[in-house]
C-alpha cells in the first residue's frame, strides 16, 4: 500500500559497514511510501577523524544495499520456519547435549571482524568463561592474524603504533602488499591529498602486480611473489652499510639487533643479488633502499599481501625490524603500520575474539591472566588453553572431534582455503547453526538451524578502526521483524543453558561497560588496551560517543594517537624485539602440470561475499562479472583472448573467469578476485582451489598463492539473458553462468561447452511465455546458428535472451535500459531483437559509479573535447567528483589516451 512520503527524519551518526578506514556517516531516514521500508541518505561525517566527510563508492551505496530483499526473517530448523523460542532452546539444548556427551572441545563458535564489540565479547565469553573451550576463532585468522603475531613477538602486544595522521606527515610510505587504492580508499585519499600538497613525499608499492595503488607511486617494485621478508632483511643490512641505524635508539629500546642483522646479512650478497631474488631491476631497489635510508619519517603500510602467506609473521618482523633499527616508531610520521581490513577486526582483537587470545589483550600462556579473566566473569568453566585455529577447526569439524559448531557473521564456505573441504566437513557436521543476515548464501545453504540477525542500522555497536580509534555504530531503522541483534541472540542461549545471571544484558551499552571495565581490571598500565575510562558509560552517554584512540584512561583521558612514545614496550624487560628472519618462499612449488601463480584479492565496488554490495546495480557495474588478469605473453601461450573464458584448475577446483590482458601482471602469475560465491556464478569461487597451507606461527593461511593450470575454457557459445525473474541455473549441465544485478532486471552471462542447439532450446523453454497474452519475438539464423528472443507483456520488457557462437555481442546496456517500467515504443520493439537502437550510443564498462559514466563516453570526451586532466574530466562529465574511488582509473585512461594521441602524432 503506498503511503505518503515523509519528509526525512533527524540525522544518525553512525560508522560505515565496510572497511576498516572506520569512517563515519551522518544516516537520515524517511518511509520510502511502501510498508515497512525505509530510504536512507548517507554522507560522511565532517567530524570523524578518519574521514573528515568523505566516503567512498561502496559507503556512499550503503543506503542502497539495505533493502529488505533476501534478508533471512525467520529462525529455521531443517528448512522450516519456526519461533525463536524453539530455535534458541534447539541450539541450547543441543550444545549442552553435545558437551555432555563429548566435553567442550566437541563445540566451537566460528565468528566474524564485522561483528560488533558486544556482540564479539559475549561470544567470546560464553564460550571460554561458560563452556569451558577456547574453540572460537575467527574471519580475522585469515586476515589479521600474521600481523597480530608480528606485534607480539615485536613489541609485547597487538599495538598498532600509528595514527591516520602519521601517514600524512610521513616523507616516505612504502606499501606493501596493500592496494589501498580500492581496500581503503579514504585512507589512500588521505595519503594523495597530503602529496598533492606535498609533492615532495614519496610512495613506494611493493606488489607483485601494478595495481590501482600504483597510480599515486613513485615507484612500483613487482616482486616475486612471497619474497618481502628477503626484500625487508635486505634493507636492514643496507641500512647498516650505510649507516643509518640508530645504535642509541637500539641501546636503550631493543634487543636481538645483533643477530637480527647478522642473518639478514647471511642472506645477502650484493644487490644484484637481492634484484634478481626479489625478480626486479636493480636500480629500481637501489632507489627504494637510497630512499629509505635517507628518510627518517617513513611509514610501512602493510597489508594481506604480507599477512596471508606461510611466512607472514616473519614478513611483518622483517619490516617492524628496520623501523626499530633506526628507531622510526612511537614519532610523528614513523612507524610500522598494519591496516585492518574489516570494520571491526580491531575490536575483536580487544576482545580476544581468536583461539589464541584470552580477553582484553590478555593470553592463554600468562596463568595470572587466566585467573584475572576467570575472576572477572566468575566463569564457572574457564578455558585453560588455546582452542584450534580456523584451518584446524574446520578439520576438526572434518574428522568428527567437533560435532556443534555455529558459525555467525561470516561465510566460511567461500571464504575458507580449501573451501569445497570445508563444505564437505559441513555438510556431514551433526549440528550446524548459522546466523547471518542473508537468506541465501554459500554457508547458509548447508546449516541446520538458522538464525536471522539484524544487521548495520538495526542495532547499535562499537567498532575499532585500523589506528585504534572506537566509534559507535548506531541504530537508525527497524529490522525486519523477526530479526534480532547478535549479542541477544548470544545471550539467550546462554541464559538457556543455564547462565542466564552472567548474560542478563539488555542492551549494547550494558556489555561495552563490562567490556571497558576488564580492560582496566588489574592493569596498572601493564597492559595496552586500557578503556577503563568508559567502566561507568551511561546509555545517554554511549549515544553521544565520539571516536577516541583507545587506550582511554584516566592517564589518558582524551585517548592516545601515537603509541611508544617513551620507548617502553609491553614485553617483560620493556624493550622491543627484533627478531632474526630467515626468509622463506611460498610453499606451494612450481610443477610442470600447475605452472600458474594464482594471486587474489578485491574488487573496488565488491564487498567479501557480495551478501550486500552485490545488491545494487551502481555497484555491479565496475567490475560485473569473475575475471583473470593475464600477462599478454601468458595469454598467448595458453591461446585465449580478452574478453574470452579462461579455466583455471588444479587438484583441489576449478575457476573461470573472463580473460583480462595486462602488462602490469607478472608473467607466470594471474589475479582473480575473490568476491564471487555460488550464489552468484557456477564455478568462480577462487577459495575452491587454494591449499589450506598455514603460517606456523599465526596459522594464517597463505590465500594469495595457490598453483595452477590454465586453458581456454573452450565455449562452443556465448550468451545473456535480461529477466525481471530470477532463473534456476543448475538446470542448464555443463554451461559457465554468472548473476549480475540490474536496475529491475537480473543478468546473466552464460556460456557453455555443449552443443548450442541444447542451449537454445533450453533458453526457449524457460522464457517462452506459458499463457497468452505475452507476446513472444524469436530470432534464429540457422547458418551462422544466432538465436535471439525476448518476452514483452502489454509492450513492457520481461525477458530477452542472446545465445551465438562468438563472445562479440550488442551491449547489454542499451537492451538493459528497457526494462524500465515504460511501454516500448515500436521502434523500440523492432530492435530489441538487433539488441541495439540507431543513434543511441553505448557507454561501455562503468567506470564512475556514482555519475554512471561509462569508459566510452569518457575516452571520447578526452578525444572530442581534448581533456587533459582529471579535473578536466571531472569538470566535462562529473566522473571522479564525488567519492573520487575510481580516480585512479581515470587516471590511466587518461595516460593510454594522451600515449596513444603521442605516438599517433610522432608516427
Ligand atoms: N573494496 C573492498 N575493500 C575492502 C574489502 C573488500 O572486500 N572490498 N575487504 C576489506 C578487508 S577484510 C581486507 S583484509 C582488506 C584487504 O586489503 P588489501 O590487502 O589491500 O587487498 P588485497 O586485494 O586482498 O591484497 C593486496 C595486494 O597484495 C598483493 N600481493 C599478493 N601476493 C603478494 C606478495 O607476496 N607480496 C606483496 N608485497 N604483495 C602481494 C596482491 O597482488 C594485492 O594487490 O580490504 C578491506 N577493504
Ligand atoms: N583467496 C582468498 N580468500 C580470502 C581472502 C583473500 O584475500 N583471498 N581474504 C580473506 C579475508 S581478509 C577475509 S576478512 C574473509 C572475508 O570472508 P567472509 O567473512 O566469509 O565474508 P563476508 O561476505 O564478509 O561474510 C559475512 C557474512 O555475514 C553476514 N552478515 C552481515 N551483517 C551481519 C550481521 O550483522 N550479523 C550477522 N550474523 N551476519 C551478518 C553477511 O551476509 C555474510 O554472509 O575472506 C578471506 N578469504
Ligand atoms: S573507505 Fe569506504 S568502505 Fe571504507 S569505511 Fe570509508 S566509506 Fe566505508
Ligand atoms: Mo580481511
Amino acid at each position: 500500500m503506498k503511503k505518503p512520503i515523509s519528509s526525512f527524519s533527524a540525522a544518525v551518526e553512525t560508522t560505515c559497514p565496510y572497511c576498516g578506514v572506520g569512517c563515519g556517516m551522518t544516516v537520515q531516514t524517511r518511509e520510502a511510501g511502501l510498508e515497512g521500508m525505509s530510504e536512507i541518505k548517507v554522507s560522511g561525517s565532517r567530524r570523524h577523524p578518519a574521514n573528515y566527510g568523505k566516503l567512498c563508492v561502496k559507503g556512499a551505496a550503503a543506503g542502497e544495499t539495505i533493502g529488505f530483499d533476501g534478508r533471512m526473517l525467520h529462525p529455521q530448523i531443517d528448512g522450516r520456519i519456526v519461533g525463536w523460542e524453539t530455535a534458541l532452546s534447539d541450539v541450547a539444548n543441543n550444545f549442552k547435549r553435545i558437551i555432555e556427551e563429548h566435553g567442550p572441545d566437541a563445540v566451537a563458535f566460528y565468528v566474524s571482524g564485522q561483528f560488533l564489540t558486544e556482540d564479539y565479547y559475549v561470544a567470546n565469553k560464553l564460550i571460554k568463561g561458560f563452556i569451558g573451550t577456547a574453540n572460537i576463532d575467527t574471519n580475522s585468522r585469515l586476515c589479521m592474524a600474521s600481523a597480530v603475531a608480528g606485534y607480539k613477538r615485536a613489541f609485547g602486544a597487538d599495538t598498532v603504533p600509528c595514527s591516520y595522521e602519521d601517514l600524512e606527515q610521513a616523507d616516505l610510505i612504502t606499501l606493501v602488499g596493500s592496494n589501498a587504492a580500492w581496500a581503503h580508499p579514504i585512507v589512500y585519499q588521505r595519503i594523495a591529498a597530503a602529496k598533492k600538497a606535498r609533492p615532495t613525499m614519496k610512495i613506494v608499492v611493493i606488489d607483485p602486480r601494478r595495481t590501482a595503488t600504483c597510480d599515486l607511486a613513485d615507484l612500483h617494485l613487482p616482486i616475486r611473489p612471497g619474497c618481502d621478508a628477503a626484500l625487508f632483511n635486505g634493507l636492514l643490512a643496507y641500512l647498516s652499510n650505510n649507516e643509518a641505524i640508530d645504535q642509541d635508539y637500539i641501546a636503550r629500546h631493543t634487543e636481538g639487533f645483533e643477530a637480527a642483522l647478522e642473518t639478514a646479512q647471511l642472506g645477502q650478497g650484493d644487490l644484484q643479488q637481492l634484484a634478481r631474488d626479489c625478480d626486479v631491476e636493480v636500480d629500481a631497489l637501489q632507489t627504494w633502499l637510497d630512499w629509505a635510508t635517507q628518510t627518517p619519517k617513513m611509514v610501512t603500510l602493510y597489508s594481506q599481501g604480507v599477512n596471508q602467506s606461510t611466512s607472514g609473521v616473519d614478513k611483518s618482523n622483517a619490516i617492524i625490524n628496520c623501523h626499530l633499527a633506526t628507531g622510526r616508531i612511537g614519532k610523528v610520521g614513523a612507524g610500522p603500520f598494519s591496516i585492518t581490513g574489516q570494520p571491526n577486526a580491531m575490536g575483536g582483537r580487544e576482545v580476544g575474539g581468536l583461539a589464541n587470545q584470552l580477553a582484553a589483550h590478555m593470553d592463554f600462556n600468562r596463568p595470572e591472566d587466566i585467573e584475572r579473566v576467570e575472576r572477572f566473569w566468575q566463569a564457572p568453566n574457564m578455558a585453560r588453553q588455546n582452542g584450534l585455529k580456523a584451518v584446524d577447526m574446520f578439520q576438526a569439524v572434518a574428522d568428527g572431534r567437533i560435532k556443534a559448531i555455529w558459525i555467525m557473521n561470516t561465510n566460511p564456505v567461500a571464504s575458507m582455503p580449501d573451501a569445497d573441504a570445508v563444505k564437505r566437513a559441513l555438510q556431514a557436521c551433526d549440528y550446524v547453526v548459522v546466523q547471518d543476515c542473508m537468506q541465501h548464501t554459500d554457508t547458509t545453504a548447508v546449516a541446520k538451524v538458522l538464525l536471522p540477525a539484524a544487521t548495520w542500522g538495526e542495532t547499535d555497536g562499537a567498532v575499532t578502526n585500523s589506528d585504534r580509534t572506537i566509534s559507535i555504530q548506531r541504530r537508525f531503522m527497524a529490522g525486519p521483524e523477526n530479526t534480532r541483534p547478535d549479542w541477544w541472540i548470544l545471550s539467550q542461549v546462554a541464559e538457556r543453558m543455564g547462565w542466564g545471571a552472567a548474560f542478563n544484558y539488555r542492551s549494547a551499552v550494558d556489555i561495552f561497560r563490562e567490556h571497558a571495565r576488564l580492560s582496566g581490571f588489574e592493569n596498572d598500565g601493564a597492559r595496552d588496551f586500557d578503556i577503563s575510562a568508559f567502566s561507568n558509560i551511561t546509555e545517554a552517554e554511549y549515544q553521544q560517543f565520539e571516536p577516541v584512540q583507545w587506550p582511554v584512561n584516566a592517564k589518558a583521558p582524551q585517548g592516545t594517537p601515537r603509541m611508544f612514545t617513551d620507548g617502553r614496550f609491553y614485553t617483560p624487560s620493556g624493550k622491543a624485539q627484533l627478531i632474526a628472519i630467515e626468509p622463506r618462499g611460498p610453499q606451494n612449488r612450481e610443477s610442470l602440470e600447475t605452472p600458474y601463480v594464482f594471486n587474489t584479492g578485491r574488487v573496488r565496488d565488491q564487498w567479501h561475499t557480495m551478501t550486500r554490495t552485490a545488491k545494487t546495480p551502481k555497484l555491479m557495474a565496475h567490475k560485473d562479472e569473475p575475471y583473470l588478469v593475464m600477462h599478454p605473453d601468458d595469454a598467448q601461450a595458453v591461446g585465449v583472448a580478452s574478453g574470452e573464458l579462461v579455466l583455471a584448475q588444479n587438484d583441489l577446483g576449478r575457476y573461470v573467469g573472463r580473460v583480462e590482458i595486462s602488462d602490469g601482471q607478472r608473467k607466470g602469475d594471474v589475479f582473480a578476485p575473490i568476491h564471487w560465491t555460488s550464489q552468484h556464478a557456477s564455478e568462480a569461487r577462487v577459495d575452491a582451489l587454494i591449499p589450506a597451507n598455514v603460517d606456523p606461527i599465526s596459522g594464517q593461511p597463505e590465500l594469495k598463492h595457490a598453483r595452477v593450470s590454465l586453458k581456454p575454457f573452450g565455449a562452443k557459445w556465448y550468451g545473456f539473458i535480461l529477466t525481471r525473474e530470477p532463473l534456476k541455473m543448475a538446470a542448464l549441465q555443463g554451461c559457465h553462468w554468472v548473476k549480475v544485478t540490474g536496475q529491475q532486471f537480473v543478468r546473466y552471462e552464460i556460456s557453455g561447452c555443449q552443443s548450442i542447439e541444447n542451449a537454445q532450446a533450453w533458453a526457449k523453454q524457460v522464457l517462452a511465455p506459458k499463457e497468452q497474452g505475452s507476446d513472444w519475438l524469436e530470432y534464429g539464423d540457422d547458418g551462422q546458428q544466432r538465436y535471439r528472443a525476448a518476452v514483452l507483456e502489454n509492450n513492457r520488457m520481461q525477458s530477452v535472451v542472446f545465445i551465438e557462437p562468438g563472445h562479440d555481442m550488442p551491449s547489454r546496456n542499451w537492451l538493459g535500459s528497457l526494462f524500465a517500467d515504460l511501454a516500448l515504443d515500436d521502434a523500440q520493439r523492432r530492435s530489441v531483437l538487433a539488441g541495439r537502437a540507431s543513434g543511441v550510443k553505448d557507454p561501455g564498462k562503468m567506470i564512475c559509479s556514482c555519475f554512471g559514466v561509462g569508459l566510452n563516453t569518457i575516452v571520447e570526451a578526452i578525444r572530442s573535447q581534448e581533456l587533459h586532466s582529471v579535473e578536466a574530466i571531472g569538470k566535462a562529465l562529473k566522473a571522479g567528483t564525488n567519492c573520487g574511488s575510481c580516480v585512479p582509473e581515470l587516471t590511466e585512461i587518461l595516460a593510454v589516451e594522451l600515449a596513444s594521441e603521442l605516438s599517433g602524432t610522432e608516427g
